[in-house]
């Protein structure tokens, strides 16, 4: 109380009110962020003690090189048939996204969600999963059901809420669903995915299955008690589940520091929680694929969850209903010091001899094709 006598000097209470360091007309300058080079992490063994992960949590998992190299402990290694299928499913999901994109600006469908900048996350992890593993996604992680080989014709129907669509019109757009494809259906409700996960890999431990679970989040996200909730179940039952937190910097027009960003990474979270966290280049395809394939196998040697935070940018606006150069710079995506991760992908596999420009030529114009051709009314009639 200002009027008690005896706190007369004291200072006034305040609050901290984080604030972005750019808005718009500002000149965006990455330069305060701490980037190691790729290689430099270490990589502690799977079944490792949750502590040893730590050091990981406030630096950053890399293993593409600036110049396109795989480089250090954490390259997985993986063969030209699995790098080139990576490239190709964020290919896809980066045409589906411009397509439906201008389907909503026709008017033909009301709301679209792009994933622009963090088609690694979804597409590249779901590569380092089983195919029976049970994926708890956000609106962003489209990539999962690309991935996962899920016909475009069924994602357009549900966009589009025509006849053909699945869910029958009772789904916002995007909002998907595929038990066959491991996709559990998307809630509008932020966070209530993750305690689902940790209970549906809690259900797979006690029934003594093999399958593990993967959950996704935007880093605003985890602000919600869900995401605490999930983590405290996970940590005391080590339940197998890995926690990704997509940290794209932003959370509509809130940035990052409104969630805690200033304070500590979304990785070290997992410090609190005593289970093992990583920190990962997310728009690195190698570095996200050998940081799930690790919590993977991790949670099937029964050594606990894992966390891990994507660290990424997303690169257009929060979705259609959104203008983002009323709150941040335009073009501040450009300076993003990660790059891109479609073209750090293409150079990584140009570098190796398993590709080259008129190859990527073809394909991009091969995988725009099918959403020309897809029917806007599929002839299917409603099974109800
Ligand atoms: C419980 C809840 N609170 C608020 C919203 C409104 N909302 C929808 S998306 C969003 C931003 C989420 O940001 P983030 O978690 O960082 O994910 P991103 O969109 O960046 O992928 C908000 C606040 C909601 N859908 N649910
Ligand atoms: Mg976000």
């Amino acid at each position: 109380m200002r009027d008690d006598p005896s706190r007369r000097n004291a200072p006034a209470l305040a609050l901290h009110v984080p604030q972005p360091r750019f808005r718009p007309g500002d000149q965006p300058d990455f330069s305060h962020l701490v980037i190691p080079p790729a290689g430099t992490a270490a990589r502690p063994d799977e079944a490792c003690a949750p502590a040893d992960t730590h050091p990981l949590c406030t630096s950053l998992v890399r293993v593409l090189d600036d110049d396109g190299r795989a480089v250090g402990p954490w390259d997985p290694k993986l063969g030209a048939e699995t790098l080139r299928r990576m490239l190709r499913d964020m290919q896809i999901v980066r045409a589906y996204d411009d397509r439906m994109y201008r389907a909503q600006r026709q008017g033909k469908t009301s709301f679209y969600m792009k994933s622009t900048g963090e088609e690694a996350v979804a597409v590249c992890a779901t590569h380092a999963l089983d195919r029976g593993d049970m994926c708890f996604p956000t609106y962003r992680q489209q990539g999962i059901l690309v991935a996962r080989g899920y016909p475009l014709l069924e994602m357009m129907n549900q966009v589009y809420s025509n006849r053909g669509d699945k869910l029958h019109g009772r789904q916002l757009p995007v909002m998907y669903s595929s038990p066959e494809y491991g996709f559990f259906t998307i809630s509008g409700n932020l966070g209530t995915q993750l305690p689902q996960a940790v209970g549906w890999a809690m259900a797979s431990a006690i029934k003594g299955e093999t399958a593990i679970a993967a959950a996704w989040t935007g880093e605003g996200a985890t602000a919600e008690g869900d995401f605490h909730a999930a983590a405290i179940f996970a940590a005391v039952y080590r339940a197998p589940v890995i926690l990704n937190v997509v940290n794209n910097q932003w959370a509509i027009s809130s940035f990052s520091g409104l969630a805690g960003a200033e304070n500590a990474t979304f990785a070290a979270r997992a410090i609190g929680y005593g289970i093992a966290g990583l920190r990962v280049d997310g728009n690195d395809a190698l570095a996200v694929y050998a940081a799930t394939r690790w919590a993977a196998d991790r949670a099937r040697a029964n050594a606990g969850p894992t966390l891990i935070e994507h660290f990424t940018y997303r690169a257009e606006g929060h979705s259609t209903s959104d203008d983002p150069t009323g709150y941040r710079p335009k073009g501040e995506g450009e300076g993003w010091p990660l790059g891109d991760p479609v073209a750090r992908l293409k150079a990584h596999l140009v570098g190796l001899g398993e590709w080259d420009d008129a190859r990527d030529a073809a394909q991009l114009e091969e995988v725009a094709r099918p959403h020309r051709q897809a029917p806007l009314h599929p002839p299917q009639s409603r099974s109800c």
